[in-house]
């Protein structure tokens, strides 16, 4: 599908409501302030040699924990309906479990929250955007199933807290990058490398955790709050190379995000058929008693089935996907598990993050797809974003967000029911492991400087004008001289 007529201005349809979004160990900083009990990410980031690069921490990070005035005058400068940010369940509580409540971090998230609401700027809450308190992690994080009653007590905690006032909840971002990148590789703590098996353990006890909290909103919550909650899945689009590949590529998607997909969204429920058989025959096949996939007990698929309000979307790239017949992975992995190989096209424009490259048809295809296998459920696109090296003047940014929004609005006219866009982000922050070196923000932000003084780039300028003229518009040139304001 052809997607882009740049000759023309393309009216943004009513109903989708455009925000920014951020998580709390990237942007807060304020590590050891006011009684915050330590993450694995301040764990993490504190090993030695310092797994980061240049040895970057999220110490102060954008110190917005300090700086949350600014934040909320930004996302006024931007003109944004809501703001998703994520909290900190080691700053609320210090030792991983409800004994103790910290008052201090506690009101630190109620003066954010209550200065957006004071612009009427809606608080889109992340329970769990990857920092788990360390003593969790110490005693197997997400692959103890006893992370079900912590994570849940600790969502309790924040509805009773905040439920009052925010209205839209994800429970987990993006399980893939917690359960593969975290314990199935090293890319992210707790670095477990234990492919093909950890990664399958994370993946059963997040789905869990997540329904168990989806439930106990609705019983305990929704009558009172009305809020609306659900899940933010990493959703990568696998493009078959050739018609010889379409199941290959299909697999990839399954395994990706499939495993998270189809048991919240499918009318069946459960893993998908293809991941459970292809895990279960290979793992026979290489002398495991059983498969390394755990069963989903009839009653855990019904408690997942039908646990999410709507689709939220986490999306940035494309791969291509060919077979292989000799694996080029270790066996087991998850990739092994996958059984196809993956790389992306040259002539694709590419951000400063190795892994990302702009491909807005995929975009359009991974929301068709969405639409067409879970029967059109309402798409909360969680995040979006491409990353530079640093500078105001941005124009890649600018293209690659013209042409996600339009693939955004293609999906929209063939039916897609998409009702919210995010721009990742709001500022630059802590890329995880990459520090500070890979820039996402619509603002810039001096890392010098101890105040974290924060600028608007070019993309703010054409970001905020998007939004108030409510159209793309792909010849707007804004005049950077002029200050961005309110
Ligand atoms: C999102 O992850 C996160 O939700 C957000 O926190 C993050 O800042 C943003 O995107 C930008 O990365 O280096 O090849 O081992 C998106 C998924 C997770 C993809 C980390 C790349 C590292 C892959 N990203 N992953 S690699």
């Amino acid at each position: 599908k052809s997607n882009v007529n740049r000759h023309e201005i393309r009216k943004i349809p009513e109903g989708i409501i455009f925000g920014t979004a951020t998580a709390a160990y990237q942007v807060e900083g304020a590590r050891d302030e006011d009684g915050k009990g330590e993450s694995n990410w301040d764990h993490f980031t504190h090993k030695e040699p310092c797994p980061v690069k240049n040895c970057d921490t999220g110490d102060i990070a954008n110190d917005s924990y300090h700086q949350y005035k600014r934040d909320v005058e930004m996302m006024r400068e931007l003109g944004l309906d809501f703001y998703r940010f994520s909290l900190s369940w080691s700053r609320i509580l210090p030792t991983s479990f409800t004994d103790k409540i910290n008052e201090k971090g506690v009101q630190y998230y109620n003066n954010l929250i209550n200065e957006m609401l004071a612009y009427n700027i809606q608080p889109m809450v992340t329970l769990f955007h990857w920092d788990l308190p360390q003593k969790l992690q110490d005693m197997g994080g997400w692959t103890n199933p006893y992370i079900v009653d912590w994570f849940t007590d600790y969502a309790r905690v924040a509805f009773e807290l905040f439920g009052d006032r925010v209205k839209y909840w994800f429970t987990i971002n993006e399980p893939r990058e917690i359960c593969y990148e975290g314990y199935g590789a090293t890319s992210v703590p707790p670095t477990l490398n234990i492919s093909g098996y950890a990664d399958y353990l994370c993946a059963k006890n997040i789905l869990v955790a997540h329904a168990n909290t989806y439930h106990m909103y609705k019983k305990e919550f929704q009558q009172s709050q009305a809020g609306t909650i659900g899940i933010a899945l990493s959703v990568i689009w696998y493009e078959p190379e050739s018609e010889e590949y379409i199941e290959a590529a299909e697999d990839a998607r399954q395994f990706s995000w499939g495993i998270y997909a189809n048991p919240i969204f499918s009318k069946t429920g459960d893993f998908p058929e293809i991941v459970k058989d292809r895990v279960a025959d290979k793992s026979l096949a290489q002398g495991f008693s059983r498969s390394r996939l755990p069963e989903l007990s009839p009653d855990e698929v019904d408690l997942i089935k039908g646990s999410s309000d709507f689709f939220g979307i986490n999306h940035y790239t494309t791969y291509i996907i060919y077979r292989n017949s000799s694996s080029i992975f270790p066996t087991p992995s998850f990739y092994d598990d996958i059984g196809s190989v993956f790389y992306q096209k040259e002539t694709w424009e590419a951000a400063a993050s190795l892994w990302l490259k702009a491909v807005p048809w995929g975009f359009y295809n991974a929301l068709t797809k969405i639409r067409t296998e879970y029967d059109n459920p309402p798409v909360y696109i969680t995040e979006n974003g491409f990353s530079t090296r640093g500078g105001l003047v941005d124009d890649s940014r600018i293209k690659y967000y013209r042409n996600y929004i339009n693939a955004m609005l293609d999906a929209v006219e063939d039916g897609s029911d998409i009702r919210s866009y995010t721009a990742w982000s709001l500022m630059d922050n802590f890329e995880w492991t990459e520090g500070y070196t890979e820039c996402f923000g619509l603002y810039e932000v001096n890392y010098n400087d101890p105040s974290r003084t924060r600028t608007a780039r070019k993309s703010a300028y054409v970001y905020k004008e998007i939004l108030r003229a409510r159209q793309l518009d792909f010849h707007y040139e804004p005049d950077i001289t002029v200050p961005i304001t309110i």
